[in-house]
Order: C-alpha cells, then structure tokens, then sequence
C-alpha cells in the first residue's frame, strides 16, 4: 500500500506513527496536494493529505477512517475494542484532531496578507487550542497511556497534536499545563513518533 502526504501535515504524521507502530509495510510518497503529480486530488476528491492507497487500487481518505482501516489490518489492535477505554480513546483522538484543525486554520489566516488577516479568526483558533489543552491536563489521569492499557492510537494522536502545537503555533503552553507537558516528555521518545517528527 501507498501513502501519500507531507512530511509536516499531523494528520499524515498521524497515519505514518500509527503504520510504524502496527508494522505494516507501506511506501510512503511525499505528496503535496497542489503537486504537479496530481496524485492527491486524483484520489481524493477533498484533494486533502493523507491519502492511502491500497494494493487493490482502493483509495482512504480522512485520517480516522485510514486508522480504522489500519487497525484491524494484523497486530494487537491500538484502539481499544470495547467499553469507555473505547470511548475515551475515540474522545482523546476527536480532541487532538480539533487541535490540529485549529492549529492549520490559525496558520493559514497568519499566511495571508497582514492587511487581510482577521485578528477574530486568529483568536478564536487560539481559543480552541487554550481549551483543548485545560480538557487534556484535567483528564490526563495518573497512567502513562490515555486510554486503555496500552499505548495506542489516543497517545499518538495527541502527542501528534501537541508537538504540532510546538511546530506551527508556539508558545508556551507547557508551564500552565504541567502534567500535560510531562506525559508528552514520557511518550516523546516513543519510537513511532522519533521516526515520524517533522523535520526541523
Ligand atoms: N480531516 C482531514 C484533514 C486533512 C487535511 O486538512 N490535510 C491538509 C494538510 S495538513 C491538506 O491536505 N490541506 C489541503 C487542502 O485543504 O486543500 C484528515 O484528518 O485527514
């Protein structure tokens, strides 16, 4: 199978942690979505990154369904199968993913012209971001992996979104969330996401 994407989008880090963490063979082609390849928009008519594309000609698209599709490929499964385990991790990858579309829409309103740039759009992403990370310290919980017992799809989704966070909206966000911070110290070094960390 093929996945196509950037190396600094979340969402294919995303995908590219998870494919590390289950080892699934894939090649993956970094692609972006207004490349003159034109795979992307080919394949997904979003004309959004990540795409997966499987051996059968079948083409994933939006990062929760490529994972879902993923887990139950080979491999202890990283979503855990049942119960509020479940729903926690389903809850802890919804709020990762609203940090990551918060991040993305901040920046591409910063990439505008300084005279077209609307400092209430700004605003309310930085919003989003603020309250997302007051939910994660206040539902960390005292184990080193989010949901269930084992590392799995809530640790590298957020992991993903805070280190997106520190990639694409710095700031210090670390000394008002300082159990958020440490958990992100204990998973960081986490093979999956060294292999996968944007380069900088
Ligand atoms: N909900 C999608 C979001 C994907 C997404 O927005 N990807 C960005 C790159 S970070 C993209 O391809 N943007 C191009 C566009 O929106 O035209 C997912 O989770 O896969």
């Amino acid at each position: 199978m093929k996945l196509y994407g950037t190396l600094t989008s979340p969402y294919v880090r995303k995908v590219r942690a998870f494919l590390h963490e289950k080892g699934i063979a894939h090649e993956f082609i970094i692609e972006a979505p207004g490349d003159a390849a034109g795979n992307v928009s080919r394949l997904n008519p979003l004309g959004k990154v990540p795409v997966l594309l499987r051996d059968d000609g079948e083409a994933l698209f939006d990062s929760p369904v490529i994972i879902d599709y993923l887990d139950g490929l080979q491999g202890a499964p990283l979503m855990p199968p049942v119960g509020d385990a479940r729903f926690h991790a389903q809850r802890w990858h919804a709020l990762a993913q609203g940090i990551c579309d918060a991040v993305v829409t901040r920046l591409m309103e910063t990439r505008r012209r300084p005279e077209l740039q609307d400092p209430a759009v700004i605003a309310k992403q930085e919003g989003k971001v603020a309250g997302a990370l007051r939910f994660a310290e206040a539902h960390l919980g005292n184990g080193s992996t989010l949901a269930g017992e084992r590392f799995g799809i809530a640790d590298i989704a957020l992991a993903v979104a805070l280190e997106y966070i520190d990639l694409r909206h710095p700031h210090d966000w670390r000394s008002g969330h300082p159990a958020l911070a440490r958990w992100l110290t204990g998973v960081a070094e986490h093979p999956c996401l060294k292999k996968t960390r944007a380069p900088t």
